[in-house]
């Protein structure tokens, strides 16, 4: 995927030229893949989505959308179906056959996407915080404040005077709801400036539909593993889910547990295809959440990021069961230490409850 470009982080650039590198770098091609990061969420869908339309209808291009992992949480699930999004699992590319690779909301040194070891991104663009080598893409749109990938999109679909489907509005205007948790959380005048510009132009009852889908009875079983198993500490939440039907469930399960009166820390764990997911949440937008999980998992291998008050992570498992527990032993101890609860037992979260009662 040979770049004639020089690298160049855009992101101090304006929508408009911006536009115009990406339709100069596009020239004289045929092909792009965009890939999401894995297991990928509304915001990545959303702006992987918008790219591909960039793509074609300014450009010429054929473009193809495709992730890693699975889509596993009901509302993400919904929304791809509702809003009848191109999505190819990336097992089903050949990526010789495109000349142009992008990533979207990751960069390539984080490593949770699905993008080969050979191939280079020639677009990065994304809104965690900027990693050195992200930015030596040929097209890199990094590091600047925006709550949300999708942000990024709109304005370049303004910039290239777009006027984005009611699916596609829809998609990016969830993806930016999502990030952002409702415009409460790491938003910037931006992200409320494209939100609004979606507003007018989405689907309210596919909105709905995405929202509120139906919740398959698994959901509920995995819940309820998550509050009988959780440890509730003078300053954090930890639980173990064990094994997860969808690696997104670990991330809805410490959101969730971040909402309990009291710890500052959530954190749930569980493993998926021989991974150990985690997440992490802090109420205090002043710790970061992103630092702390990759300071605590050094050395064990995997990938790990975040931004703000929320932060993910996986590591691989491998070795007998007895090595497994060890390892997840070792992870929860080294949190305890990082959250400054070491020693303390902790209390099933159960029995808090009856405290209160
Ligand atoms: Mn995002």
């Amino acid at each position: 995927m040979g770049a004639a470009l020089t690298p160049l982080n855009v992101a101090s650039l304006s929508a408009k030229v911006k536009v115009e590198r990406l339709m100069k770098l596009a020239r004289g091609k045929k092909r792009v893949v965009i890939l999401t990061h894995d297991n990928p969420d509304p915001d990545s869908i959303a702006s992987a989505c918008a790219l591909a339309v960039l793509f074609e209808k300014r450009a010429g291009l054929e473009a193809k959308v495709a992730y890693g992992g699975i889509i596993g949480r009901a509302e993400n699930l919904a929304f791809v179906k509702v809003l009848k999004l191109p999505l190819t699992p990336v097992s089903q590319i050949i990526f010789d056959e495109y000349d142009l690779a992008c990533l979207v909301d990751t960069q390539q040194p984080v490593g949770n996407h699905s993008l080969p070891p050979g191939v280079k991104a020639d677009v990065v663009i994304d809104h965690h915080p900027l990693r050195e080598e992200g930015q030596l893409a040929p097209f890199a749109d990094v590091g600047r404040n925006y709550g949300a990938t999708s942000t990024l999109l709109v304005e370049y679909l303004r910039a290239a005077r777009l006027e984005p489907g009611s699916e596609l509005a829809t998609a990016l205007y969830y993806g930016i709801k999502a990030d952002t948790r409702d415009l409460d959380r790491q938003t910037y005048d931006p992200d409320i400036d494209s939100y609004l510009w979606l507003f007018p132009k989405i689907d309210r009852t596919l909105l709905g539909q995405i929202e509120h889908p139906e919740l398959p009875a698994r959901y509920f079983k995995l819940y309820y593993q998550a509050i009988k198993r959780a440890k509730v500490y003078s300053d954090a939440v930890i639980t173990d889910l064990g094994e997860v039907y969808s690696p997104d469930m670990v991330a809805e399960v410490a959101e969730r547990l971040s909402f309990l009166e009291g710890p500052r820390w959530s954190l749930a764990f569980g493993s998926f295809r021989s991974q150990l997911y985690l997440s992490l949440r802090v109420s205090d937008r002043r710790m970061r959440a992103g630092r702390l999980i990759r300071d605590t998992l050094v050395g064990l291998g995997g990938s790990a990021g975040g931004h703000g008050s929320m932060a993910g992570a996986r590591i691989p498992l491998s070795g007998t069961r007895r090595d497994r527990a060890a390892l997840k032993q070792e992870v929860v101890s080294r949190f305890q230490k990082a959250f400054g609860v070491e020693g303390e037992r902790g209390t099933a979260l159960l029995n808090v409850a009856q405290q209160d009662s």
